[in-house]
């Protein structure tokens, strides 16, 4: 930000991540939220052994044995969900649905946690409190009334435990649908259909250990500092031990560049900080498969230098050889990719690349992160794969020390989907509930986010069911599904404060909620523990402790057992009340589904809890080669859309005061911008070539893409500011930016939608 033109709310931010800033954040959370009494003891308790898993980010805890991690943005998400602050009946008599979507969403969660059972009443346009009994009773009338169970949508944001999601999947499954949008389809999708295909699975080949074992780490387009900000731990210790860190980002993420950590006295009584990342490439949004090629590229040739000095070649050989298929294919490509096209596409030099791949080079256990940059690509399942083709070059999976990992999104999105919320289920699953409960759930494959969006705005699907979350926000296009949500027969939602999508409101719409991660679980046999999965596939217990926001509010697991019975009376003789009485019996059944949950009651009290089998981390490839795959993109993975030069790429970012839709508050510290989310990131130059100057109002219109049908206009109003970011690039705030997003602009593989990578073509605001 260079420019002298002053532009309020904006000026730079010199300091590093962490740090003291941090602190006066968190103080400053907890006393927004009016948590400071128990405050400290919460924050004390949580991803302690018997504490709850905090409802954060699904970052590993070290053993969960550690003394207190600190972490801001997990101070903010536990005191948003331990406030003081109540969303009652009175609040709701008082206003009108009408009225509150013109509310911001901060301001509609703000009103704190929702109390009672709410259904909407069309004649006043209010919601009115509802006991659960009629609530169920209307649910299960309304979904027996559907034409058939294909016709209704069932939603799963990632903060629902294994018990509630597992719970969720046997009802959906015995009432007849495969219908499962859920979050993880706009998030690490291309992790889940991408991986399997180069290895086996679906999941990340790392555990924790392995980051003390590393000698390279590289990070592709996530920003630990905001999203995983107890990964900074991880991230500073690498880099005090002079381990490099070489980090992709069209953005100079600030925690990527320099931290200090909150719990190291040293840097907090110097206001010092420890610099992160030793060399950082602000690759082209989008740029990433060029950058990667272009990696390998080098290896390949460092290889032959090697092998033409005598020396044994750089590449790992005998893993190739006993592990892999497709390395001819894949250096054929490379050989083919000229590093013209590479520099012009990812916007590096081929120095800066060549650099890079030196570095892979010469370290003997390389770890590869990343997060949505990678992922929510119309290519994002090539960009992943061809990251896991950068590993099994140098044999960098499947031992210490080495592998990919995939930083995931919410706390147990990852869980979620071993514990059976898919649209596509396999055999192993359908086989492992006929076991468990003694009918064969259907076969066909169900709707993602995408097809239910579809569904939903064609109108052949006539309810949603949303366990969580905030759909009709957080997808592409939100204008068009929020209108096309009026017509649904009936939508219902669990959830913990009011947002957008629950306003939506369907012939009938009821409002469930339900008790926090952090509350206390009582059923008939006594307090109940839930289960989580981490990035790492840790499995472990989370015992919420605090009294619930109020006694009207069930458990998630106990409110999709109500729905169900009031749906499918006894079909299949499913004991819904046994299963809540004790949560340790929905954990027999998942054990029974899921082999690998073997002993789950057992390894679930073992403090820190178990791991799940990763077959890849052992070398073990469930592929249908039975080898690792080297898996070959063709080209670099260009919109031609971008290549004019009139049209900017745009991708979507998370604010520091944010999580996912909710929004905490108006500032992104690190990158300068505060009291305000209307903000365009642009280069100077790319401001200059429009006549635009470093402060003004600009109109952004997305460019329509082939076979688009004629749909509103999409343009948003942002006040564009210069900033460090390459040319031809632009960035916003999420989920403002969402309406640029068209449906259809998503990965054809995995069919994650692709914001982070909009064409747009940004102008003067008239
Ligand atoms: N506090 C907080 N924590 C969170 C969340 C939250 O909203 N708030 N959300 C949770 C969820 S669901 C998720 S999925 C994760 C998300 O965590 P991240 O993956 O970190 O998510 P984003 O903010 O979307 O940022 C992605 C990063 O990718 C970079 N980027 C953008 N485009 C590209 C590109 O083309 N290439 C490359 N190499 N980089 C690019 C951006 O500059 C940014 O630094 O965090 C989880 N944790
Ligand atoms: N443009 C753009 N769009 C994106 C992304 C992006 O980077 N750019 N990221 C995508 C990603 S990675 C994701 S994961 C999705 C997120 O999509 P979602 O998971 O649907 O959205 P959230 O904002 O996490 O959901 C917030 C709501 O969850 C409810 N909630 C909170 N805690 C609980 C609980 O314990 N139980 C229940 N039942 N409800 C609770 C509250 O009512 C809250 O309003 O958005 C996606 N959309
Ligand atoms: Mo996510």
């Amino acid at each position: 930000m260079t420019d002298e033109r002053k532009v309020p709310g904006v000026r730079p931010f010199r300091g590093p991540a962490g740090g003291w800033d941090a602190l006066i954040a968190v103080a400053r959370a907890l006393r927004g939220q009016e948590v400071i009494v128990d405050g400290v003891k919460t924050l004390l308790r949580n991803n302690q052994p018997h504490g709850f898993d905090c409802p954060g980010c699904a970052w590993p805890d070290p053993k969960h044995t550690s003394s207190f991690e600190f972490c801001e943005n997990g101070a903010k998400a536990v005191s948003w969900e331990a406030t003081h602050k109540r969303n009652t009946p009175e609040f709701f008599a008082a206003h009108t649905v009408s009225e509150l979507v013109t509310w911001s969403d901060y301001d509609l969660e703000n009103e704190g946690r929702i109390t009672h059972p709410m259904l909407h009443d069309a004649q006043s346009d209010r919601f009115v409190p509802i006991s659960w009994d009629d609530a169920f009773a209307r649910i299960g009338a309304a979904l027996k009334a559907l034409p058939g169970p294909d016709r209704a949508e069932f939603y799963t944001s990632g903060r629902a435990s294994n018990e509630a999601a597992f719970m969720f999947q046997l009802f959906v499954r015995a009432y007849g649908t495969n219908n499962f949008p859920d979050c993880s389809n706009m998030c690490h999708e291309a992790t889940s259909v991408g991986l399997p295909m180069s290895i086996g699975v679906g999941k990340g080949t790392v555990v924790l250990e392995d980051y003390d074992k590393n000698d390279l780490l590289i990070s592709f387009g996530h920003n630990p500092g905001t999203n995983h900000p107890r990964m900074m731990t991880t991230f500073h210790n690498t880099a005090r031990r002079g381990t490099p860190i070489i980090a992709f980002n069209p953005l100079k993420e600030r925690a990527l560049e320099r931290f200090a950590a909150p719990q190291n006295p040293i840097e907090m009584a110097t206001f010092s900080s420890t610099p992160i990342a030793s060399s950082y490439h602000q690759v082209k949004v989008g740029g990433d498969v060029a950058a990667l090629k272009g990696m390998m590229k080098r290896v390949l040739e460092r290889d032959a230098q090697d092998l033409a000095a005598g020396g044994p070649g750089k590449l790992d050989r005998a893993f190739i050889a006993e592990h892999t298929v497709g390395f001819e294919a894949l250096k054929a490509d490379l050989e083919a990719t000229g590093w013209p096209d590479i520099e012009r596409v990812s916007g590096l030099t081929r120095d800066a690349i060549e650099a890079a791949g030196d570095a892979y080079v010469v370290a003997e256990r390389v770890i590869i992160a990343y997060g949505m940059g990678m992922t929510q690509h119309k290519f994002g399942t090539a960009n992943v794969q061809q990251m896991m083709n950068l590993l099994l070059l140098r044999g960098n999976v499947g031992r210490p020390g080495a592998g990919l990992a995939p930083i995931r999104g919410h706390s147990n999105v990852q869980g979620d989907r071993t514990v059976g919320i898919t649209e596509i289920p396999n055999k192993a699953l359908l086989d492992g509930m006929e076991r468990a409960f003694g009918f064969r759930p259907p076969q066909a494959f169900g709707h993602n986010a995408v097809d239910a969006a579809r569904a939903i705005i064609d109108g052949s699907a006539k309810a949603i069911v949303c366990l969580g979350g905030n759909f009709a926000v957080a997808m592409s296009d939100p204008q068009t599904i929020q209108a096309a949500m009026r017509n649904l027969d009936i939508a219902v939602h669990l959830g913990t404060k009011l947002n957008r999508t629950h306003l939506m409101t369907a012939k009938q719409t009821l409002i469930l909620p339900v008790l926090g991660r952090t509350e206390l679980d009582m059923q008939a046999s006594g307090p109940q523990a839930v289960t989580v999965e981490d990035s790492v596939s840790m499995v472990h217990a989370s015992h919420g402790k605090l009294p619930p926001a109020s006694q009207h509010l069930r458990s998630e697991p106990a409110i999709i057992a109500g729905i169900a019975k009031a749906t499918l009376g006894d079909k299949y003789g499913i004991e819904w009340d046994e299963l809540i009485a004790d949560y340790d019996r929905i954990r027999d059944k998942i054990e029974i589904v899921f082999p690998e949950f073997k002993n789950f009651n057992a390894r679930i009290r073992q403090p820190g809890g178990f791991l799940l089998y990763v077959a890849a981390a052992h070398r073990e490839w469930r592929t249908p080669s039975k080898k690792a795959n080297f898996l070959v993109m063709d080209g670099l993975c260009e919109d031609p859309r971008s290549s004019s030069a009139d049209v900017l790429t745009l991708t979507t970012l998370r604010a520091h005061d944010q999580y996912n839709t909710t929004i905490y508050g108006l500032n992104d510290r690190y990158r300068g911008v505060f009291g305000r989310r209307d903000i365009l990131f642009m280069n100077k130059d790319d401001l200059a070539a429009r006549q635009l100057a470093h402060g003004d109002v600009v109109e952004i219109e997305a460019v329509p893409y082939d076979g688009e049908a004629p749909g509103p206009r999409r343009a948003l109003r942002l006040t564009a500011i210069a900033y460090e970011i390459p040319r031809g690039c632009a960035a916003a705030y999420y989920p403002e930016a969402n309406l640029l997003v068209p449906l259809g602009h998503h990965d054809p593989q995995s069919g994650t939608p692709s914001y982070k990578s909009v064409p747009v073509w940004v102008r003067r605001a008239a």
